[in-house]
């Protein structure tokens, strides 16, 4: 029990007759509030994810591995999960969010399947890489962020005639888990055939495009400035219900003001090369590298040349709840 000497906080003190009783209550699927009160109901929001840096440099040995490893058929999605030591349970990089890089060889395809949990990528490296969205075929390039919405069928490949193809997946599965409101469906098609997809009449709870090309992304990041969000064009709000993505430029040797605010960021480096303060540690980041911002925790950025970050975040989701709150004025 975490004691607290604070009026309207939990305080008991053990006795040999109170801990008699916790075992009693123990044995009946009862327990005691007070004894997990302060932990429960902390101050501010206590994450059990910790900051993460997964350097590429350790991650692509064993994505390489993976795809010698094992056939793409027989794992349904060869990945190399990034787990947080804290959220391990839960498969979560961060918080309500996964995170894995996915790797496949030419020619190689998943077959089609969907599930409640919604899914955003963005191409690390390879040419000739698809996926199959309801339907519509969309060709992947490096730095490309592609969606694959809750509840659409999709399938992914590589042309025979192109490379190994990696990239970053990002869902929200750990939420869906966490709501107990996950599903999950095998097409009864292995592939889909490519049909196109009506836009006519759009009433999804997300984007209509589910490609955006690298080159106007990174065109409109220098066009509006420090940041990009990747937004449905619709609404002008975020790609999806549940999470949000966007690019951030970061300018030499600048180093940016500390925030916080409540929900999870995932972070990869597009380009370039610096750093970032996350709660009680110091990341020193280069390309490809992958990190996570959990809940509340102070941070900051800067870099040592120009340097463009991706994150995704679960933000929407905690917006619709009413529960997004951030602190622009954390003295550093
Ligand atoms: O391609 O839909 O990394 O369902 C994990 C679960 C990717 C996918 C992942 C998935 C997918």
């Amino acid at each position: 029990m975490k004691r607290e000497n604070v009026i309207g906080r939990a305080n008991v003190e053990d006795t040999p007759e109170l801990e008699a009783y916790y075992r009693e209550l123990e044995g009946r699927n009862l327990g005691a509030l007070w004894n997990v009160a302060n932990e429960i109901e902390p101050w501010y929001p206590q994450p059990k994810s910790v900051p993460m840096h997964w350097k590429w440099r350790a991650v692509e040995p064993a994505v390489r591995q993976a795809a010698a490893l094992v056939s793409a058929e027989k794992a349904a999605r060869r990945v190399v999960m990034l787990v947080n030591p804290g959220r391990r349970e839960w498969s979560a990089a961060a918080g309500l969010l996964y995170t894995g890089v996915q790797v496949m060889n030419p020619g190689e395809f998943t077959s089609a399947h969907r599930h409640q949990a919604s899914a955003l990528r963005f191409v690390m490296e390879g040419r000739g890489a698809y996926t199959v969205v309801d339907g519509e075929r969309l060709a992947l390039g490096a730095r490309d962020f592609v969606l694959t919405p809750n509840g659409t069928w999709h399938d992914h490949g590589v042309e025979a005639g192109g490379t190994q193809c990696i990239w970053q997946d990002g869902l929200d599965i750990p939420l869906m888990n966490s709501l107990d409101a996950n599903f999950y469906q095998v097409h009864p098609d292995t592939v889909q055939a490519p049909t196109g997809l009506s836009r006519e009449g759009w009433s999804k709870p997300y984007s209509p495009v589910f490609l955006y090309k690298w080159d106007q992304s990174y065109a409109a990041l220098k066009q509006d400035g420090a940041v990009h969000e990747y937004r449905n064009p619709l609404t002008n709000g975020p790609v999806m219900p549940t999470m949000g993505a966007r690019l951030q430029l970061l300018t030499k040797g600048t180093a940016g003001e500390p925030v916080r605010h409540t929900g999870s960021v995932i972070y990869q480096v597009a380009s370039g090369s610096g750093w970032s303060e996350v709660g009680d540690q110091r990341f020193e980041w280069q390309e490809k590298d992958i990190f996570c911002v959990p809940s509340w925790s102070t941070y900051r950025h800067g870099a040592r040349e120009e340097s463009v970050l991706f994150s995704f975040n679960d933000f929407p989701a905690m917006r619709a709840l009413g529960l997004y709150r951030e602190d622009w004025e954390i003295k550093a």
